[in-house]
């Protein structure tokens, strides 16, 4: 079964910066589908919790350098 993260995301000032985290997303072992939306700063991420945890998403778009946190 799959679980939603939904994450506030700081930092994308473009939509390359949106197009990029979300392909790298999309091309994580686990993700099912990642949507990233530059005007919300937000993005909605289904994943496989048998393969990788919330955290896992947030710190690979961390990595990217941009700041990631689950909505609240
Ligand atoms: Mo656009 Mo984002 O030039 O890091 S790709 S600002």
């Amino acid at each position: 079964e799959m679980e939603k993260a939904e994450l506030d995301i700081t930092g994308m000032t473009c939509a390359a910066c949106s197009n990029r985290i979300e392909k790298v997303l999309n091309k994580q072992n686990g993700v099912k589908v990642a949507s990233v939306n530059l005007a919300t700063e937000s993005a909605s991420v289904e994943y496989n919790p048998g393969l990788m945890e919330e955290t896992d998403i947030i710190n690979r778009i961390k990595k990217l350098g941009y700041g990631a946190k689950v909505k609240t």
